[in-house]
């Protein structure tokens, strides 16, 4: 929201009641189920609770889930044997193949090694007969025409065998690849089978139970979701929602707008100690739990107590140790939440949820663990045990007991909280911001009028001493001249020509260095001017960035309360149009009519010497004429140039009015905010009255 003048700011005013109405009471109009939002740390159980008691409680959607399980279940067909049939088949296919596929190297690097080593024998025996017909004589060699050596005929044999060996090897090997391939085709068979259980199975986990159950990562339950259940009290709904403490920005919006709609919050822990506390700067679980919660008529602990094994539930499932951590707990919440805190109540939810679910995914992790804890007790015996029955029995009795005043209450606190959070937070920001904002602002303001008329004093001062510092100058310098004159004893017709060729010269001189003297102060004026102009800015926006941190606290949600002041100052603009022509105003003809006078005064002058012929009376007279004369010329070149000074500084004060108003403007445009954000305080005031009116109807 960005007040820029005072009547936005009113507007805004003026939605920002409209908003907050809106805001704050329409979005907790939950007035017909009793709702309990699940809230606490990721992985803390709360799904798996939710998910036992939907199972318990026989709630409408999870009916319609088992029902959804139930027929597939029929469609599968499965059975145990089958599934275990399946398993072992694959299982002996694979062996087999195994089995096999080793035996076949081995063999086959046998056979490769004896038909080598005949191979090997057959070529020595060869070359034994080469080197025996190459040693025999000739007679001999002819005898081997009729009968080849007894070496030969061995060499013949042993290749006629090896030829023979190599055939039935290639047999053998034959048959062997046939076995492979119906051994592999088996075991393709097998896990074809398999797949197709598998893939049922995948069908029937999407109607599970223990589905909206996290698999122990993080941030499992991404949205908020409500389960309704009727009894005998009416309608209540449980809503399942994401944990903090995981990646908590991305589901915090949906974690506080559950808590919001809530008339009752049960905060779901596994540890049987008080909620951590936040360190250097860091919000804990308490104090989000603070935070979040603050608003709520009821709020439980659940301690959710972890268990996997069923020989832990002999007896009770709290021990002394975390019975006595949990009355820390419950001590610490209360220090917390006030009256608003009830108690804590412990359920092992693990088995709990065990124990009810009656469709899980057969052969599976869940049904696994069930059959762990069924041998050992039976479902009634487990519910009991976990604490299901007992929480359920709460939940149903005393928990929902009277619930349309709950719910009444409830809807009716948080709005008067919201509400008067949201007055204490406007008047938070007007008393720690916007007031002090105006103060300081008043403070600037003042110095930089004050420093505006103390240059414009000043201007006035330097004009006054500069132009007397230029007359007594003319004074003197027109004075040395005529008397210099005199001394050579001129007739007084000389010494009038003289005095007033005298001054003509002098006189334009003087009115030059008046008005480079007049531009000179002028331009002092106007660097002060320009510098009080320019603190003045920079201070408004320094005190702007200074008070700026409005915190709107819980505003800062829906409101962007961004306030900016725009000064509007333009220091040199101001400047140029504070003293911009004022110069302009000086006229340098004024001069020639000061001169013309000078003949007169002198006419009246010669008149009074003429009848005096002593020469040294006459030299005392003409100085006492020129005197007198420089005198009046001077008095009426100060006369004019003051009034024409006077002039211009009145032009000037006229325009620092014009700049003082616009000085005031920030102030003024934040006393708006100041008042629309107390007219917003009183509205909200008369409606959370109001509420808490009905409230108490
Ligand atoms: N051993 C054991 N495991 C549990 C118990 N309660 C919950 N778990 C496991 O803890 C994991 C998280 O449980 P959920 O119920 O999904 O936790 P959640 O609080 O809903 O978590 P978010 O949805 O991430 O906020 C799952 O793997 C559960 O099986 C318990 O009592 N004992
Ligand atoms: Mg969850």
């Amino acid at each position: 929201m960005i007040f820029r003048t005072g009547e936005k700011a009113a507007r805004d005013a003026e939605f920002f009641n409209t908003l907050l109405e809106r805001a704050e009471l329409e979005s907790n109009a939950e007035w017909d189920e009793f709702t309990i939002a699940f809230y606490g740390e990721t992985n803390a159980g709360k799904s798996t609770i939710i998910e036992t008691l939907r199972i318990h409680l026989a709630e409408a959607s999870k009916r319609a889930e088992q029902n959804a399980f139930i027929t597939e279940m029929a469609k599968a067909g499965l059975s145990k044997a089958t599934f275990e049939n399946a398993q072992h088949a694959l299982e002996s296919a694979s062996q087999q193949l195994t089995a096999f596929e080793s035996d076949f190297s081995a063999r086959t690097s046998t056979s490769k090694s004896e038909l080598d080593a005949l191979d090997r024998a057959l070529a020595a025996q060869q070359q034994l007969v080469v080197s025996i017909k190459a040693a025999a004589s000739f007679w001999k060699r002819m005898s081997f025409l009729i009968r080849a050596p007894k070496e030969a005929r061995d060499a013949k044999q042993m290749a006629a065998q090896l030829q023979s060996k190599k055939i039935d090897t290639a047999c053998y090997f034959e048959s062997l690849g046939q076995q492979h391939h119906s051994l592999k085709n088996a075991k393709a068979a097998a896990e074809e089978l398999l797949e197709g259980i598998t893939h049922k199975l995948d069908t029937l986990a999407q109607f599970a139970d223990g589905r909206i159950i996290g698999d122990g990562h993080s941030d499992f339950t991404r949205e908020t979701r409500a389960y309704r259940f009727g009894t005998g009290h009416g309608m209540f709904a449980l809503l399942d929602v994401p944990g903090i403490e995981g990646k908590e920005q991305a589901v915090i919006d949906e974690v506080l707008k559950a808590v919001q709609k809530a008339h009752a919050v049960f905060y779901i822990t596994s540890k049987a100690a008080p909620p951590q506390k936040g360190e250097k700067g860091q919000s804990g679980t308490l104090e989000k739990i603070k935070a979040h919660l603050n608003d709520q008529t009821e709020v439980w602990t659940i301690f959710n107590k972890r268990i996997t094994n069923p020989m832990q539930l002999n007896g009770k499932i709290v021990s002394e140790d975390e019975q006595a951590s949990l009355n820390t707990l419950d001590a610490e919440m209360r220090k917390q939440l006030g009256k608003n805190y009830a108690a804590a109540i412990t359920v092992a939810a693990r088995p709990a949820f065990l124990a009810v679910a009656q469709c899980l995914v057969p052969f599976g992790q869940d049904e696994k663990n069930k059959e762990k804890f069924v041998t050992k007790f039976s479902t009634e015996k487990l519910i009991e045990l976990s604490g299901l029955a007992a929480f359920s029995q709460k939940i149903c009795g005393e928990i929902l007991t009277g619930f349309p005043a709950k719910i009444r209450k409830a809807n009716f606190t948080k709005a008067t909280t919201g509400l008067n959070e949201s007055i204490l937070a406007i008047k938070g920001v007007r008393e720690r911001s916007i007031e002090p904002l105006i103060e300081s602002l008043r403070k600037s303001e003042a110095a930089a009028s004050a420093q505006l008329a103390g240059a414009l004093e000043e201007l006035n001062a330097d004009f006054v001493a500069e132009t007397d510092n230029q007359i007594e100058i003319f004074k003197s310098s027109a004075r040395q001249k005529i008397y210099r004159m005199i001394d050579r004893d001129i007739s007084n017709d000389d010494f009038k020509d003289a005095l007033e060729s005298i001054l003509k010269a002098e006189l334009p001189d003087l009115n030059t260095r008046i008005t480079q003297s007049a531009e000179t102060v002028f331009d002092k004026f106007k660097k002060s001017a320009k510098r009080a102009l320019e603190d003045y800015k920079r201070q408004t926006a320094e005190l702007q960035s200074i008070h700026g941190q409005f915190d709107g606290g819980r505003l800062h949600s829906s409101f962007n309360l961004n306030i900016k002041i725009d000064n509007g100052i333009n220091a040199a603009g101001l400047v140029s149009a504070l003293i911009g022509g004022a110069l302009l105003w000086w006229n340098p003809g004024g001069w020639v009519i000061i001169a013309a006078g000078v003949a007169t005064t002198l006419a009246g002058a010669y008149k009074a010497v003429r009848s005096f012929f002593s020469s040294d009376y006459k030299r005392q007279q003409q100085r006492e004429a020129a005197d007198k004369n420089i005198s009046n010329v001077s008095w009426e070149v100060e006369s004019s140039a003051s009034s024409t000074a006077s002039d211009a500084i009145d032009k000037i004060r006229e325009h620092l009015q014009e700049t003082a108003a616009s000085l005031k403007e920030p102030i003024h445009t934040m006393t708006m905010v100041s008042v629309a954000l107390g007219d917003s305080v009183k509205s909200l005031t008369a409606l959370s009255n109001a509420v808490q009116t009905q409230a108490t109807a």
